[in-house]
């Protein structure tokens, strides 16, 4: 047997190169590099064998759960068919990617995590960094990526590392199984070396499957969707992730059945499609949510129905309605009773639509879908033109970057009161360009997220929305997007705290506590005192990037103008008007009240909750 003498972490190199993943005929190196932050766990291991394999890119990033994010945005932006590897040092740099890696995992997008770990030797332990453990030495913080991680391993012997490598492929690979996958590396371990089999170096192409539907459930499936008289179809991130967005538009067009957008599956058709009814469910729009209510069948496709799409399973009230799940993973097929039709969202819309030739939703039905979209449209562009303030209200906001920005360009944002008011308001054009983790919803994913979406594409403009909140938490990938040429267009929202928790604290009879960013006041030993004197402009200019300060509508739009204009990523601050909120429309979500308070207002909303409580369905089983 042939074979070549590497340290693990050579070999480790040397075989990430050579992954490769094909679907549809068409091929691509599966990672574009490896990003990280190298300390004593993994500087003389993996950052050696990094350094001898130029051709395998080392990006240094400024925080490692940025990178993590990174590596995901960038996973989402190529649909999956493209990852990123993340490596840290052992510790502190590790339990920084945990963040990032659950972002991932609950996001079903694939990243590699290579966290340095503790020595395998054990002789020197405790070493730095070491969490230590009076009833194991086989336990280190690495141990806390497991749940968060859909493949988990430690390589304790150079020879481990094939059998290892390839479960991880598999998983990475698998449109059902992807997430965050990690490897922990013992420092030592990456540095020994051994005879690998030189069949591991050699290119490797992982083919991603399209499942087909099974035919007698296929056959089922178009025959409840033919006895429907209301039927809804939601669209999730697994259409857009598979391609099936033609398919989708195909069927719709075909069967004249509209659509509903989750977060991810925003952008699966163009705004202006006349299926397209826009968001569904917490932050949707009022048809959406009117069809939704009234709807005898949901067909769920590529989508994990989760509480923000189900308004914490209140959205459907229908006695008889009926769930079909297409999805290529079983715990999603499978939800609500639905009708678990495994399969690829591309090839089952594809047959589907084969199949109910010449079934059409009826006119009534179709009228009244073009009425919603008709009415969504003139609620958008008032909401759009409020000509408040200033400060100005983030409605506006939205509208000026979105008409700024060209129909293949991207809009990033992750966390805070923008996903819902984005998801509502953003006219999306091309799959792709509206870019919103709500899956974990991370404060601090904007930035970094929008760098990795940016590495996908260079081609296309990227537009970060940002609260002040997220901004404050992880500014710091800024100073990366300056380091490697990749310009960001980010819109800083300033409202002085939290809109989103600070309405919600309001909602449950809490008054906005702990959600403003002002001094404490002594008289009153709480956080009510004057706003904090942060100056983001000057903060942004600080770490590289060029700022502007934007008051008014006419600021703004000049602007972003400027902004387009610019090679380097550029930051815009504009105040926001915190009270001056979207509204929601026709939808609820179940966040729990206090049962018992001393505070009236607290009393008043848990009677409110309780009532709306009672319209949750656990489950949609139709007798028959
Ligand atoms: C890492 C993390 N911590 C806490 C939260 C809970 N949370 C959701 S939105 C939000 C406030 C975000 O503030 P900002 O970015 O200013 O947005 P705004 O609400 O003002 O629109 C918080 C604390 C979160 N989603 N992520
Ligand atoms: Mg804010």
């Amino acid at each position: 047997m042939k074979t070549q003498r590497l340290t693990m972490a050579q070999a480790l190199v040397a075989f990430l190169k050579n992954q490769y993943v094909e679907r549809d005929g068409r091929e691509n190196r599966f990672f574009a590099g490896a990003w990280g932050i190298f300390g004593h766990g993994v500087v003389a291991g993996l950052g050696q064998a990094l350094q001898q394999n130029p051709d395998f890119r080392y990006y240094l990033c400024r925080n490692e759960q940025a990178a993590v994010h990174t590596a995901t945005a960038f996973a989402k932006a190529r649909n999956r068919l493209a990852a990123f590897v993340c490596t840290s040092s052992i510790g502190p740099g590790a339990t920084n990617m945990i963040t990032g890696a659950a972002t991932a995992t609950i996001n079903r997008l694939p990243v590699l995590l290579l966290p340095g770990d503790i020595f395998a030797r054990r002789n020197v332990a405790p070493v730095l960094q070491q969490l230590e453990s009076e009833h194991s030495q086989d336990i280190s913080v690495n141990d806390a990526f497991r749940p968060v991680s859909r493949y988990w391993d430690r390589i304790n012997r150079p020879d481990q590392l094939p059998l290892a490598l390839m479960e991880a492929m598999r998983v990475l690979s698998s449109p059902a199984e992807t997430g965050a996958v990690v490897l922990a590396l013992p420092q030592d371990v990456q540095t020994e070396a051994w005879n690998y089999s030189a069949e591991l170096f050699e290119k490797r192409v992982w083919h991603i499957p399209r499942r087909p539907p099974e035919g007698a459930l296929l056959a089922r499936v178009a025959e409840w969707i033919r006895a429907a008289t209301k039927p809804l179809l939601i669209a999730g991130g697994g259409v857009i992730y598979s391609g099936a967005t033609e398919a989708l538009d195909h069927f719709t067009r075909r069967t004249g059945i509209p659509v509903a957008e989750t977060q991810a599956g925003k952008g699966s058709l163009p705004h202006d499609h006349p299926q397209n009814l826009g968001a569904i469910g917490v932050t949707g729009t009022p048809g959406a949510n009117i069809v939704a209510r009234g709807a005898d069948l949901v067909i769920a496709v590529g989508t994990r129905l989760s509480d923000f799409t189900t308004a914490s399973k209140t959205a459907f009230q229908n006695r008889e309605v009926r769930f079909i799940n297409v999805n290529v993973t079983g715990m999603d097929a499978f939800k609500h009773a639905g009708l678990p039709l495994e399969a690829d969202a591309r090839v089952a819309l594809v047959e589907l639509a084969a199949l109910l030739e010449g079934d059409r939703v009826n006119d009534e039905y179709a009228a009244s879908i073009a009425l919603f979209k008709q009415r969504w449209e003139e609620e958008t562009d008032r909401l759009f033109n409020l000509r408040h303030g200033p400060p100005i209200s983030q409605g506006e906001v939205i509208g000026a970057v979105n008409r700024a920005a060209r129909p293949q360009d991207v809009v990033v944002c992750a966390a805070g009161s923008l996903p819902g008011d984005l998801h509502k308001l953003w006219r999306t054009h091309q799959p792709g360009g509206y870019h919103v983790e709500y899956g974990y919803s991370c404060m601090g994913y904007e930035i970094a997220g929008g760098l990795g979406v940016k590495i996908a594409d260079p081609s296309r403009e990227v537009y970060v929305m940002v609260g002040d909140g997220s901004y404050l938490m992880m500014s710091s990938e800024i100073v990366t997007s300056i380091q490697e040429g990749y310009k960001l267009n980010i819109i800083l929202l300033d409202n002085h705290g939290f809109s989103s928790i600070g309405g919600l604290s309001q909602s449950i009879g809490s008054h906005g506590f702990g959600t403003d960013y002002c001094y404490r006041r002594l008289e009153t030993g709480q956080l009510d005192g004057d706003a904090l004197p942060v100056d983001f402009a000057l903060n942004a200019a600080g770490l590289g990037a060029r700022a502007i300060r934007a008051v008014t509508r006419e600021d703004l739009e000049r602007a972003l103008e400027d902004a387009r204009g610019e090679s380097r990523t550029t930051v815009i601050v504009v105040e926001v008007d915190k009270e001056m909120r979207v509204p929601g429309y026709e939808s609820w979500w179940d966040v729990a009240v206090a049962e018992v308070s001393e505070m009236e207002s607290v009393q008043r909303a848990r009677a409110q909750y309780e009532r709306t409580r009672e319209k949750e369905r656990d489950l949609h089983i139709v007798s028959g």
